[in-house]
């Protein structure tokens, strides 16, 4: 029989916590055969990643998962043998007492967000016994290496990536009504929070000799762009251009579709978690920008993914990234802007081979998915046997 899975997920706001939780629940369903069961708080997010969800569904297969509206008060259901907790959702009261209640009861583990900080792998895999109920709850962290819970992605990524940019990508421009970029053409996709820094950027590139098309997604960056552009709103489909810059509003796309974007432009801007996972996994430079977190925590998380990343990136180029990146997340103003830019399109060539190099030494961390069912079997047997 196949092993139950039941996954847990809040959307607190954005999409980074129900893109990780799908990502993992089709990567469970189907690459391991397991019987999963995931539980959405909020189907109409989960519907701008993944348009095939019905918002009004109370239970609805896709992809082989099935997708549970987790609503208040919660249904009783018979709770699964490994039960994930994302990102520290608080499990409803009635099925965390059905799990105190089975013999021997779930593996349950909280799936934690991902940081390249050196304090992860002393955290990763601790237990943590409920205040109350026979219960223990496993803390497992993602993370950039071997000693982590590693990162997520499909076992088939780089094959499918590499047909894509093989013969994929006329379509996909075609597409978006874009015709196939030219030979000194600079081709950026922008997703993002509101950034102060923007303007300065959007200068540089409509500053710049050679032609720049960015992409930009619907979403929260779009009032800072109209304020840019001077215009009262924009909608997707519309395009604008000023000097070298020409600016494409995007429809939000399906996950697998963005993944396409990733691996056709030249540059990234990506934020907060999935994106910034996918832009490395696309082998393209990225510039990231963290969740904003209180006390600037995210800034720790910047630094730590950045000293990571640059290993074996020489010295201009590493500071031509670093710079990029830092300033992206205002953590400086040493520099303005346009020096930070200038100093990265100077490093572009060297930055390029760095990022596939990278996308090829990701995968020494380990698959998130292959480690979370390693880690889940072997409590469930070590549970079969103190259990008899
Ligand atoms: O949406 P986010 O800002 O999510 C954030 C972060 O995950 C953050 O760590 C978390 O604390 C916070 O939410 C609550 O960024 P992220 O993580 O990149 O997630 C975006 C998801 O949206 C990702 O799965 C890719 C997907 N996506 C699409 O499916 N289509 C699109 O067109 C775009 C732009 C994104």
């Amino acid at each position: 029989m196949r092993t139950r899975w039941d996954i847990f997920c809040t959307v607190v706001d954005n999409y980074g916590d129900i893109g990780i939780a799908w990502r993992l629940a089709r990567g469970l369903a189907g690459e391991h055969g397991l019987d999963v069961r995931l539980w959405v708080d909020d189907l109409h997010a989960f519907q701008r990643i993944w348009p095939a969800i019905d918002a009004g569904a109370d239970e609805q297969r896709s992809e082989g998962v099935t997708v549970r509206a987790w609503r208040t008060p919660f249904a009783a259901a018979e709770p699964a043998q490994v039960v994930i907790d994302a990102f520290g959702c608080t499990l409803p009261e009635t099925y965390l007492a059905a799990m105190a209640e089975q013999s021997p009861p779930p593996v349950w583990i909280n799936l934690e967000y991902l940081s390249a900080e050196p304090w992860v792998a002393e955290h990763h895999g601790l237990p943590s016994p409920h205040p109350r109920l026979p219960l223990t709850r496993y803390f497992f962290f993602p993370g950039y290496t071997p000693d982590t819970g590693g990162l997520l992605v499909e076992a088939d990524l780089a094959e499918r990536r590499a047909a894509f940019v093989r013969s994929g990508m006329p379509a996909f421009w075609r597409a978006r009504g874009l015709e196939a970029p030219q030979a000194d053409e600079l081709r950026v996709s922008l997703f993002a929070y509101e950034n102060p820094a923007l303007p300065a950027l959007l200068d540089a590139w409509a500053a710049e000799p050679r032609p720049v098309t960015c992409l930009v997604p619907e979403g929260r960056i779009i009032p800072q762009l109209a304020a840019w552009l001077s215009v009262a709103g924009l909608q997707a489909g519309e395009m604008h251009q000023r000097g070298a810059l020409r600016l494409h509003i995007l429809l939000f796309m399906d996950q697998d579709t963005y993944d396409q974007l990733l691996w056709a432009c030249n540059l990234n801007f990506v934020r907060g978690e999935d994106s910034c996972v996918r832009a490395q996994w696309a082998a393209r430079p990225l510039v990231w920008q963290a969740y904003p977190q209180a006390d600037a925590a995210h800034w720790d998380k910047t630094d730590a993914l950045l000293q990571h990343y640059t290993e074996g990136l020489e010295g201009e180029a590493a500071h031509a990234v670093s710079g990029m990146w830092r300033h992206w997340n205002g953590m400086t103003d040493a520099e303005n802007m346009a020096v930070c830019w200038a100093a990265w399109r100077s490093q572009q060539a060297a930055i390029e081979r760095h990022a596939e190099a990278w996308c090829g030494r990701l995968g020494l961390a380990g698959r998130l998915a292959d480690k979370l069912v390693d880690f889940a079997e072997n409590k469930l047997k070590s549970r079969v046997f103190s259990n008899p």
